[in-house]
Formats: C-alpha cells, sequence, structure tokens
C-alpha cells in the first residue's frame, strides 16, 4: 500500500493505492500536516476525509487501451503516425531541433509545460528550454490559469503564494467571500470547509454569474453580469468608507496608497454599481453592511474573477477591500486565491513562465540568473532573457519572427486555448510539434511526433498544493512497457542535445538540485527534503535550509539534513509584507469592462468554466468509464430559451466572432438570462472564446465574450460546427 496524492486539482488530497492483482485500488487517506491544524486541534489539513468522483476513479486510466505505449512519428508519405524506438524518437527530436536552431536561431524552438507536472518535471523542463535549447520561448498553462491572482498578489502583497494560510482557516473566519470560484465542483471535498463555517455561525458570500452548488451554500448569492466584478468590488469599498469601516490604523500602519483608491470608490455609488453590474443596490449595501460587521473577513478569488482582460485589476479590486478591512496578515482572515492544477502553485516557481528562474526568481534580475546559472554549471549570460507568454507564443507559431517547433508537455492545447480554431492553424504552420502525453490527445493527434510518458502513480515527485505546501506523490505501480517519464524525455534530449550540465531522471536527485536553484529565492524550497515531507505529510514554502528565528514551532516528527530545521511557513504576513518597505499596497484600478461587449448581433455574455465529473480538456477524464461524459451543454434561463424558442435538451448553435458550436439546451433558473454557459471539457468552447489578453498577466479573457445562441444552424457565419 503506497500513500500518495490524487492526479487532479491543486487540493492534492491524499489517497494510499494498492495494488489487488491487476487492479490498483483507490482509497482515502486524512492527511496529518500539524502545522495547518489549528491550535484547537482542528482537522486542518487542505483536504481530509472523501475524495471526489475524479479522485474514486482515478485509477481507471492505468493499463488502460487508451494509453499510448510506444513512440509514434508522422509518415510524410501517408501522414499517419508510425510506431517507433525511443531512440529512433529521439534522435529525430533533437536532430530537428538542432537543424532549426541552427538556421533560425535558438528562438526557433519553444516549449509549452504545464501546471500538472511535478515540481522536478517543471523545473528540468525550463532547463531544458534555457540550458539545452538556449530558447527565450517556454510558457506554460498556468498562464490560462493562475496569472491574474499572481501578477495582483506580486504587485499588492509582494509575493504569490495562492492562499497564504492552510485552507482550513476557511473555517473560522467571520464571512468568506468567494469570488468566482464554484468549489463546490472544482475541489469537492474543500465545500465541507464552508459547511463547517456556516454551523460555526459564520457566513459564506458567493460571487457568480450562476446560482451553482457553492452558490446553493451561500447565505448570500450575488450574480453580477460577467465581468464586472472590479467595479462590484468599488462599490463595495465606496460603501465600506462611507460607513466608516475601513481600519485606518492598519492603512496607516502596514499599506500604502490608499489615498488614490479612496478617490476612485467615491464615485461607485450603489445604484451605479447596479446599472453595470446588474446587481440591485440593496445587494451591495447588504454585502458591505456583512463586511462592515465583521471582525475576520476573507476574500478568495478565483477563475470566475480572473480569467478577464481585467482580472488582475479586478483581484486588485478585492485585494484593496481586503486591506482597507486591514484584513491581511490578521488570523483567519485576509485574501488568497484558490490555486486550480494539481501542480497550479509549484508549476508557476520552477522556471516554465516566460519571464522567471527557479525559485520565483524574475530572469531579467542579474544577480537571479548569477545564482541559477551557478546550479546548472553554465555562464549566466548564456541564458535566455524573458519569452512570449502563452498565447502570444501559441499566436506567433509559424509566423515571420515565431518559433518553428514546439515541445509540449502536459497541455491539451487545441481544447484549451482561446479562440482555439486560430491555435490549431498556429501550430498547423509549424515545422515540429512534439506533444509529450499519456493519451492521444486531440493536440497530440496533430503532432509530428509523439512520446508516450508515465504519469502519477507510475512515478514519483512532488507537488505545491493551493496551500503552498509542498507534497510527494509516491510511485506505486511499474508503468507499462515502453512508457518512459517525462524527466528521461528531458535528458535524452538533453544529452543528444550535447547540452551542459547534468540531467538526472531520479526525481529526489533533481529535487535536491531544485532546493539549492530555490535557496535564497522568493520560493525557498531548500530545507525541505523527501523524508521531511513523508515526515510531517507536506511542508509548507518559504523554507529554507536553516531556520533563521530557531524560536519557531518544532515538530517532534520533522527530520532534517539540517541542525536548525526551518519549520516550513504555512501561514504568510503576520510581520510584514514582503515589499521593499514591508508594507501591502493599494493599487488603484478602474473598472474599464470586458474586451468585448454585447452588440445587436451577438446580445448575450458567454461564459465558460467546469463540471465535476471532467478534468480540464477531458483527455484523461474522457477516458474514464466510471465518470460520466454526457458532453458538452449550453446552460440558459427559460426566459431567453423562451425567446429563441428552446425546449430543453434541444440543440442549440451558440456563435461568436470567432467560431460556432453546437449542443443540448440545458434549461436552468440558476443562470442570469442575458448569459449563457458552457463547459470547456469538451472541444467546442474555446471555438468561441476570445483572446483578449489581461496586458499585466497576459490571461485571456475564458470567462466573458458576446455571442448569439438560436436552435437553427446558423448560416450567417462560416466555420466549422462541432456536435457532442
Ligand atoms: N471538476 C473539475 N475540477 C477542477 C478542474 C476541472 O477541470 N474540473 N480544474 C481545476 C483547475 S485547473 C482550476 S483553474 C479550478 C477552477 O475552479 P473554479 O474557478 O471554481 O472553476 P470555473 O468553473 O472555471 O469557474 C468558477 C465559476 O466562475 C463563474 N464565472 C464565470 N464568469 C464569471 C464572472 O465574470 N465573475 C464571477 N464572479 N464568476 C464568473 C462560473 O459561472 C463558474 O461557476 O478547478 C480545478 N478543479
Ligand atoms: N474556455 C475555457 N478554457 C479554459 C479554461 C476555462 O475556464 N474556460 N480554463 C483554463 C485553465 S484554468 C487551465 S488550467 C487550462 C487547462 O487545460 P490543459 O492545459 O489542456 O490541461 P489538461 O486537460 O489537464 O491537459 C493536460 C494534458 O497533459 C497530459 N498529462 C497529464 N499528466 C501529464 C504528465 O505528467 N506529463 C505529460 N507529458 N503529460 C501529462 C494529459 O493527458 C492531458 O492531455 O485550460 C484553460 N482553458
Ligand atoms: S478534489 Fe481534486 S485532488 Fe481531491 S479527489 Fe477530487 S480531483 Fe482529486
Ligand atoms: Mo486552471
Amino acid at each position: 500500500m503506497t500513500a500518495t496524492h490524487c492526479p487532479y486539482c491543486s487540493l492534492q488530497c491524499g489517497m494510499t493505492l494498492q495494488r489487488t492483482g491487476p487492479r490498483l485500488e483507490v482509497a482515502e487517506r486524512p492527511q496529518r500536516n500539524v502545522h495547518a491544524s489549528g491550535a484547537d486541534g482542528a482537522d486542518g489539513a487542505a483536504a481530509s476525509g472523501g475524495l471526489c468522483r475524479k479522485g474514486w476513479t482515478a485509477a481507471g486510466l492505468r493499463g488502460s487501451r487508451e494509453r499510448l505505449t510506444t513512440p509514434l512519428v508522422r509518415d510524410r508519405a501517408s501522414g499517419e503516425l508510425r510506431a517507433v524506438s525511443w531512440d529512433e524518437a529521439l534522435d529525430l527530436v533533437a536532430g530537428r531541433l538542432r537543424t532549426l536552431r541552427e538556421a533560425y536561431g535558438a528562438d526557433a524552438n519553444a516549449v509549452f509545460g504545464g501546471g500538472g507536472l511535478t515540481n522536478e518535471k517543471a523545473y528540468q523542463l525550463g532547463k531544458l528550454a534555457r540550458v539545452a535549447l538556449g530558447t527565450s520561448q517556454i510558457d506554460y498553462n498556468g498562464r490560462w490559469c493562475m496569472s491574474s491572482a499572481a501578477s495582483a498578489a506580486n504587485q499588492a502583497l509582494g509575493i504569490d503564494r495562492g492562499l497564504p494560510f492552510p485552507l482550513a482557516d476557511v473555517e473560522r473566519t467571520d464571512v468568506l467571500v468567494l469570488v468566482g470560484s464554484n468549489l463546490a465542483e472544482t475541489m469537492p471535498p474543500a465545500a465541507r470547509h464552508l459547511d463547517r463555517l456556516r454551523e460555526r455561525g459564520g457566513r459564506v458570500v458567493v460571487i457568480d454569474p450562476r446560482v451553482t452548488p457553492t452558490a446553493e451554500r451561500a447565505d448570500l448569492a450575488i450574480q453580477p453580469v460577467p465581468g464586472t466584478d472590479l467595479a462590484l468590488a468599488l462599490g463595495v469599498l465606496h460603501l465600506l468608507d462611507a460607513a466608516g469601516a475601513v481600519d485606518e490604523d492598519y492603512v496607516a500602519a502596514r499599506t500604502t496608497g490608499f489615498d488614490d483608491v479612496r478617490r476612485r470608490v467615491a464615485s461607485w455609488w450603489p445604484e451605479r454599481v447596479e446599472r453595470v453590474t446588474g446587481v440591485e443596490a440593496g445587494t451591495v449595501r447588504a454585502l458591505a453592511g456583512m463586511l462592515a460587521g465583521a471582525e475576520r473577513v476573507m476574500v478568495l478569488t478565483a477563475r470566475g474573477a480572473e480569467q478577464h482582460a481585467q482580472g488582475t485589476a479586478t483581484v486588485l479590486a478585492w485585494l484593496n477591500v481586503a486591506l482597507a478591512l486591514g484584513m491581511p496578515g490578521k488570523e483567519y482572515a485576509g485574501y488568497g486565491c484558490l490555486t486550480g492544477q494539481g501542480n497550479g502553485q509549484g508549476g508557476r516557481e520552477h522556471g516554465q513562465k516566460a519571464d522567471q528562474l527557479p525559485g520565483y526568481r524574475m530572469i531579467d534580475d542579474p544577480e537571479a540568473r548569477a545564482h541559477v546559472a551557478g546550479v546548472w554549471g553554465v555562464p549566466p549570460e548564456s541564458l535566455p532573457g524573458k519569452g512570449r507568454s502563452a498565447y502570444e507564443l501559441l499566436d506567433a507559431l509559424g509566423q515571420d519572427d515565431g518559433p518553428r517547433s514546439l515541445l509540449v508537455f502536459a497541455s491539451n492545447i487545441v481544447v484549451s486555448a482561446p479562440n482555439a480554431l486560430h491555435v490549431a492553424e498556429r501550430l498547423g504552420a509549424l515545422d515540429l510539434l512534439v506533444v509529450c502525453d499519456l493519451v492521444m490527445s486531440e493536440t497530440a493527434a496533430l503532432a509530428d511526433i509523439v512520446l508516450p510518458v508515465t504519469q502519477w502513480a507510475e512515478e514519483t515527485g512532488t507537488m505545491t498544493n493551493l496551500e503552498g505546501r509542498v507534497i510527494l506523490r509516491q510511485q506505486a505501480v511499474t508503468p507499462p512497457d515502453g512508457v518512459r517519464s517525462d524527466l528521461e524525455v528531458i535528458a535524452g534530449l538533453a544529452e543528444r542535445l550535447g547540452a551542459p550540465s547534468t540531467w538526472p531522471t531520479d526525481p529526489e536527485e533533481v529535487f535536491a538540485e531544485l532546493r539549492e536553484a530555490t535557496r535564497g529565492g522568493r520560493a525557498d524550497y531548500s530545507g525541505i527534503t523527501y523524508d521531511r515531507i513523508r515526515a510531517e505529510d507536506g511542508v509548507f514554502w518559504p523554507c529554507p535550509a536553516i531556520d533563521p528565528a530557531p524560536t519557531a514551532q518544532t515538530d517532534e516528527a520533522a527530520s532534517t539534513d539540517e541542525a536548525a530545521p526551518h519549520p516550513g511557513t504555512p501561514r504568510l504576513f503576520a510581520d510584514g509584507f514582503p515589499t521593499p518597505d514591508g508594507r501591502a499596497r493599494f493599487v488603484d484600478v478602474a473598472h474599464t469592462g470586458p474586451a468585448e461587449e454585447p452588440s445587436a448581433s451577438y446580445p448575450l455574455h458567454l461564459t465558460t468554466g467546469r463540471v465535476l465529473a471532467q478534468y480540464q480538456s477531458g483527455a484523461q477524464t474522457r477516458r474514464i468509464k466510471e465518470l460520466p461524459d454526457d458532453g458538452p451543454f449550453v446552460e440558459v434561463h427559460p426566459m431567453l430559451a423562451d425567446r429563441i424558442g428552446a425546449a430543453d435538451g434541444e440543440l442549440l448553435v451558440v456563435t461568436t466572432p470567432r467560431g460556432v458550436m453546437r449542443a443540448p439546451a440545458r434549461v436552468v433558473t440558476s443562470i442570469r438570462p442575458d448569459t449563457v454557459f458552457v463547459p470547456f471539457h469538451w472541444v467546442g468552447a474555446n471555438k468561441l472564446t476570445n483572446d483578449a489578453l489581461d496586458p499585466s498577466s497576459r490571461m485571456p479573457e475564458f470567462k466573458v465574450c458576446a455571442a448569439r445562441v438560436s436552435t437553427v444552424p446558423d448560416s450567417t457565419v462560416p466555420g466549422p460546427t462541432v456536435t457532442a
């Protein structure tokens, strides 16, 4: 029996895996990170007890016929993929990468990673790009997930750790405000924290254009027009200021920049907020009243608030509310972001991002370059600079000055990227597309070369969950014959490219190097070891090798290779903010609205998101028999259904300026009448979405664009249609 964690979301629920004959049995495993639990003994792990349906069925993909087990190369003559040996495949990839580099320069080769990769893989992938390929062109799908909250938290708080406190702290706040999170479906075991909070007498506010299973648990459910959360935050702060609820002492002692924000919100009276957001003035007042009277307030954002062309500004506006109330740094209060992918947090700390080196170091910082180059044993000047962000990278593929090859590790781009028809066209313009995956994803199916890799229970590695807790996913079974780990693929390519430095394939060896690379960085892992993680069931970063404050709590179970182990950092900001002056910063942000507003031709708002039983692009979960797969659907309000003459289950056509999709109607009263919702787990939704980007995070606007919906095939707009 092996203690490990789920392959999917950022909750990284603990589980045990046991082989019984050919089957791999999943059982739940309560986690016991002592640092996470409250002083009064409450069960504090991110998710203890209960897995969601995806977790229980995760072993369904193991050994399934859907798994890729041999490298495949596209035959030029027939256009078909044919099986080849690993040596042949890797020689071919390395040879073509080298030829492209010689012909067009190092930036001709690009890399696209994923937030599902372990820390070790994310680290090694960044190193492959910078050291073996010498390319600046690397980014990853976390740009579509975490980047707006990361950018806002860095600006306001000086650090980006999704939750600056253990998730279970949620239970002890007084008012919890969830802005654009449907955690009851996207991290189901976490919904228990909401129930426990309410049993304690706390209140829950959910802000979402739909009344989701999460909103059904709320004391106040607010349904704004998509893309208007920023205006709502401005309106709330206006009322808090008018009511004298701003914590003036905290603002004076611990922050800067409030005056501009105070001036900004002065004109956001409730009736103006109502006109912009569609939320009644009385409801805005009710929310402000709830916050004004509360001792502890916790604001958590997720993709509903963040995946907008104004996503960073929206998060900043809610951070301003939390700061004005004096919450960040207070126990059981503050601001946090609910990270999404299994390693959404660690994936953004170790060098997959176009502008970053391991340890959350910035690639344009000379000191950071010198440190990391030292660990890698290469001259600092050999490291490339900043590359393009994820969507800009995809948009540039095959263009005059853009990359000519793309290596994809752990993302199903053609399903999950915005404006997906355009992205598919750009992939088609490449000289070389290489995809490493477990299954023949829609993106792998387009590749010139497909490399089959191990997954989850077949390999060991660390993940950093949504709380910043580094956990260990341990290998439980041997991989199918024919597959290799991503680390082996990376090492195989690096060697063939004659790269300097060393390329270990043992995860623990890679982690040892990662610790050195992060030493002294913002996300410092140098005090974390596999043994410590096993003993403590996870360690929160920052965790420098040596504890600078030996008075900190000790843990009997802890065993480290250092004389004075740092306990890790479950809670940030109690003593100050990691900004140059130690203060948090209010940032003055203005509401400008979505990049694409409804018009006469496209009168509705389209938004997208998730359902419980499917994960992301569906590449993994659509292949698991035990999970329901009814295909995509279009959620519409009965009033809209009446207007277009549609019945529940009837095929609808959704059209936006970029594409068309067909899917059956799901007529529900829980959505705004002016808004339609489509899940993105199947091909289709992203043919519709807008690729407008946030200026600071480069996050695409997945969560709102203009659309029209009808019951008859729409002949006025060309473009392929998709059925379930
Ligand atoms: N079942 C399941 N769970 C998952 C995943 C999955 O694919 N499936 N993916 C994981 C990942 S990577 C992520 S990032 C997380 C995402 O977790 P969430 O952010 O909870 O998921 P979403 O469904 O994308 O968006 C949440 C809600 O935002 C609402 N919304 C849409 N537009 C707006 C808006 O303008 N304002 C507001 N306030 N709300 C809006 C949607 O109606 C939706 O209910 O889930 C993780 N967990
Ligand atoms: N319309 C719309 N689009 C969205 C979103 C939205 O809310 N609306 N959300 C966005 C968000 S938040 C996210 S995170 C993205 C996610 O979208 P994707 O980046 O497409 O994520 P996945 O579907 O998880 O794709 C992971 C792929 O990697 C494979 N894989 C899994 N583990 C490994 C591994 O260890 N190594 C390798 N090499 N491969 C592996 C899987 O089989 C799968 O094919 O989608 C974004 N797209
Ligand atoms: S909530 Fe997330 S981590 Fe937990 S079992 Fe479900 S998918 Fe896995
Ligand atoms: Mo995500």
